[in-house]
């Protein structure tokens, strides 16, 4: 029989992801937006000093530009105001504006208010700024927590503002320009303890080349990818969009694994490694799984992405 998609889920059922991810996320989201604010700001201030963020590149910024200066010219009022209407979510042209933008837009847009306030051309966090206890809380809980954890609660709550998209319609998606592929020459060969599976291979070779129409192909045509902590992006054309807005600059450093037959001639496949964001590099590598069930004809008919809960989830690659 052939496997559901909520099967396919179920591959590697001990699997520990991090969900203090996704239980910090909903903590921070009850806050008021103030709080919000500065929490984020006191976060990051304290982890630029131990690992630095990578300047957004022009095609990141070019989207963002007109109503960054529009933000600029605002008066200190006025600047906190948009801030926190961004945190609440509500129903502004700006919100709206924001909810197009693909994630790496919106994380250069927060960076370079960040350069702003730090410069204090736009309204800073106010000096003394005291957070409330629950804000405090989760403070603390994101400093125990890991650094591609830490950064996932920052990207969470980057991505959670604005209006939300789901109550606009016939809107434009923005997102960057798709960048050339590696030259086929330059890309480095990828070795997987314990798996040697070119579908394996060529899915880590090719989304480190950003060769995104190599990538699908590996795809069955009903294919599924599941990013950490969210829903199954399912169908060729959804996923090879996903890819392209949201998955350039990647590196996977996939380093060891598993293959498991199934009885029906599908193939089972745990990979565990570390993945790295542009925004950080080799400064910030999340401890990852990737779960794979590939079809009798070995194409890709599920794949989840797992945050792992620590690094020792990383010599986990029991099937039960
Ligand atoms: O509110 O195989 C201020 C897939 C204060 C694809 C601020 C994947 C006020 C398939 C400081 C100004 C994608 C699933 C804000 C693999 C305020 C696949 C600014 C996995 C907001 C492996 C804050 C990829 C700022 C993964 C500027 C796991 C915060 C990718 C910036 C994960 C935060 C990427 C940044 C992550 C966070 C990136 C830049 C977690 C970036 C996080």
């Amino acid at each position: 029989m052939p496997y559901t998609l909520d099967a396919a889920r179920n591959i590697f059922p001990s699997t520990l992801t991090a969900d203090v991810v996704p239980a910090t996320s909903a903590r921070f989201s009850q806050l008021s937006s103030e709080d919000q604010l500065a929490l984020i700001w006191f976060a990051y201030l304290e982890m630029g000093k131990s690992i630095t963020i990578a300047a957004p590149g022009a095609a990141n910024m070019q989207f963002a530009e007109s109503t960054l200066l529009q933000i600029k010219q605002l008066s200190f009022k006025d600047q906190a105001q948009v801030m926190c209407d961004l945190a609440n979510r509500i129903d502004t042209p700006i919100n709206r504006t924001y909810a197009t933008w693909s994630v790496n837009i919106k994380l250069g847009f927060w960076y370079r208010l960040g350069e702003w306030m730090e410069e204090g051309s736009v309204a800073p966090i106010p000096a003394g700024y005291k957070l409330s206890a629950n804000a405090s809380a989760v403070l603390d809980t994101i400093r125990s927590l890991e650094p591609g954890q830490q950064i996932t609660v920052l990207r969470n709550a980057v991505v959670d503002m604005g209006f939300d998209p789901a109550k606009m319609e016939g809107y434009q998606r923005v997102s960057e320009p798709v960048v050339v592929p590696t030259e086929i020459a330059q890309r480095e060969k990828i070795e997987i303890e314990g798996v040697d599976n070119p579908t394996i291979n060529q899915y880590m070779t090719n989304l480190n080349a950003n060769d995104f129409p190599a990538l699908i192909s590996l795809f069955a045509e009903d294919g599924a990818l599941q990013p950490p902590f969210q829903r199954p992006i399912v169908g060729k054309d959804a996923v090879l969009r996903f890819f392209q807005e949201e998955c350039q600059n990647l590196k996977l450093n996939p380093k060891k694994g598993v293959v498991e037959p199934t009885d029906d001639g599908y193939t089972q496949i745990k990979v565990t490694g570390t993945c790295e964001t542009p925004w950080f590099g080799a400064a910030v590598g999340m401890n990852v799984a990737w779960r794979f069930l590939l079809n009798p004809e070995g194409k890709i008919f599920f794949v989840a992405v797992d945050l792992l809960a620590s690094a020792k989830e990383l010599l986990n690659l029991v099937r039960k």
